[in-house]
Order: structure tokens, then sequence, then C-alpha cells
């Protein structure tokens, strides 16, 4: 496995350079963020990006994402065009070196928590999903906002989405996807890219829309809409962990051993009741996941791909953006490479 960390680019506290001391790593994940979400993502930016990672001494992986416009999502006629703007990015990117591209089919909203600092034991905070919590947030309302989220959209363009939405079930979404699929992945296979969809975080649906990327049998169903490596998955223990239905480890070495991924996202999450968790430190006692066994799935089926340490809490006085500070995604990167050094010495 090859250990690499989200950078936000300029704007992310965090620089490079405090990346590169930590142990271990390797590579950066990131994306341009500065490109309306439909249009193509220009060369000289794309090159710029690479550029300023590897004046760094790091290598740039993984972007993630680029994202799918909501009009490929929803099937409607514009999408034709958007596709193409895809692909034309995905060239682009195949053109500059960058093999791994991770993305995500879920409808309007992003990875989805009902609280960002919720105060641990220990006086540390993290980001939590309550299901009751959740049940009553309205995002019809204008004012919910979450670090994952695309917040430029107004109240009448949320509305608009949800009346689109309306008519989209499960079913028409996953019509919806492999037309995508169908048109991108051919593209990505001339460009020898790997596609490593991200599943949906939580798994399950949320304020009515549909949401498939969730289980092993919709993985499943998703690796066999197009037979190509280049049509892969990002492997996240936090998001298909959360629902505890998922056997995570097993997931990731069914997939694993097809071929099929291509990044791994470690987070650790404690589930609590039957739809709630908190993200917890990356360390398996402290959460519902078992890492060591995950370190070990991995080095079962030979991943060779990048991994990075998911979500962690704010530890030490960290301000920013929930999720994403420098101290626990550097602790989590650093157990990931223990005890992967450790899965690797006892199997010699
Ligand atoms: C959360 C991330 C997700 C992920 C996208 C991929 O922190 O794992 O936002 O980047 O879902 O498209």
């Amino acid at each position: 496995m090859k250990m690499t960390f989200r950078w936000y680019g300029k704007e992310d506290p965090i620089s490079l350079e405090y990346i590169r001391q930590i142990p271990g790593m390797k590579g950066i994940v990131s994306a341009i963020y500065d490109v309306p979400v439909g249009e193509v993502w220009p060369m000289e930016k794309i090159t710029a990006l690479k550029e300023e990672v590897e004046a760094a001494g790091l290598e740039l992986s993984v972007i993630e994402s680029v994202p799918v416009h909501e009009d490929i999502k929803l099937g409607k006629p514009s999408r034709d065009r958007l596709i193409e703007n895809y692909c034309q990015t995905l060239r682009n990117l195949g053109k500059a070196g960058i093999k791994t591209v991770c993305y995500n089919f879920m409808p309007v909203f992003d990875w989805t928590r009902s609280q960002l600092d919720y105060r641990l034991e220990d006086g540390s905070t993290c980001l939590i999903y309550d299901e009751e919590d959740i049940a009553k947030m309205n995002p019809l309302s204008g004012e919910l906002s979450l670090p994952g989220w695309d917040s430029s959209y107004t109240k009448e363009d949320m509305k608009q989405l949800f009346d689109d939405y309306a008519e989209v079930d499960e079913e028409q979404l996953w019509e919806n996807l492999t037309y995508f699929i169908n048109k991108v992945i051919p593209v990505a296979e001339e460009e020898d890219v790997l596609m490593a969809i991200h599943p949906d975080d939580p798994p399950w649906n949320i304020f009515g829309l549909p949401r498939i990327i969730t289980t092993k049998e919709n993985l499943e169903r998703f690796i066999n809409l197009y037979d190509s490596k280049s049509n892969g998955l990002t492997m996240c223990s936090g998001s298909l962990g959360a629902d505890r239905n998922n056997d995570f480890v097993d997931m990731l070495k069914y997939f694993g051993d097809k071929g099929r991924v291509h990044f791994v996202h470690a987070r650790n999450v404690k589930l609590i009741g039957d739809k709630s968790f908190q993200e917890s430190a990356h360390l398996s006692e402290k959460g519902s996941i078992d890492m060591y066994e995950v370190v070990k799935a991995m080095h079962s089926f030979g991943y060779e791909g990048p991994i990075r340490p998911d979500h962690g809490r704010m530890i030490w006085g960290e301000t920013g953006k929930p999720g994403y500070g420098l101290y626990d995604r550097a602790l989590g990167a650093t157990y990931l490479n223990g005890l992967y050094e450790a899965v690797c010495k006892s199997n010699k």
C-alpha cells in the first residue's frame, strides 16, 4: 500500500511541507476546486497542481474527486454535454500522468453528519451521525451546511433538486449511473485511468433521496455494470462500516481479489444504536472496525495502491476543517504504516 494524505490545495491551512514530514508519506490526494462542476478541468491547472505537489517532494497520487454534475445523476438531457466534459477532464488527467480518480454518485449531498464537534471523553472532538438528529434536519430550510456539501445551492435550487429527484428512485439512479459508466469507462481505459467510486456515506437513503453504493451486493452489481479494471472502487471503511450489516473486511478482500480496489480510505467509526455512529480514532480498540484485519486484507491481495487516513478527530487544540486536521490524521497514517510493517514482516 502507498500512504497518501488529502490536501485541499492552497486554501488548506496544512502545508505540503508539514504533510511530507509524516513518516512514510508518499503521495497527495487533491482536486481542482475552482472549476465549476460540469466544466472541463484545463490542462494548465492540472499540471500546475502536479508541479506544486512534486516540488514539495510528494506525488500527486489521486484526484478526489472529479465531481459528477447532478444533471448526470438525474439523467437530464444536458447530461451528454456534461459527460463529454467529464471524459475530457479524464483525458487531461491521464495525459498529465494522474491515474487514479475518485468520485461518487450520491444525489445532492456528499457525506452527511449531524454534528461536527461532538466532544469525546478525552476532550477531543469528532464528527457524529445521530439518526434522531438527522430526522429533525430539514434540507430545504436553506440553513444546513456541512464541510462535505456544495454550499453554492440557494434555497430555491435545493427545492428544485428535490422536485427533480422525486422522479428518481433507486432503479432509475442505477440506470443513470449505467449510462454514465458506459461512456466514461472506455475513456478511462484508453488513458489507463483507474476510476474508483466512493461508497455512499452513510450507506443508506437520506432525506428521502436514493443511495445505491451501499452494500456488498450493490458493489457487486456496480462492478458488473462494466467489466473493466478501470471500473473500480474506493473502499472506505468508515462509510461502508457505518452499516452494521456490512462486513467491511470481507468486502475489501472480496473486491480486492477481483482486482477492483484502487483506493482505500481508512477511518474508524464507533457504531451506536442502529443507524448512529461517532467517528473515532483509527486505533481498532476505539471503534467498530478492526484496522489490523483491514491491513491484513490489503496485504492478502497484494494491494499496492493508495490509501489515506480518512477523517480524524480534532485533538491538541487544533482548529480547522472538521475531520481534516493534521494531527489525528498523521497519527492515523503512522498507525496504519505500523500495522502494515508488522503484517509484511510477519508474512515473510
Ligand atoms: C469525505 C470524503 C468524501 C469523498 C467523496 C468522493 O471526507 O471521503 O467527501 O471525497 O465522497 O467523491
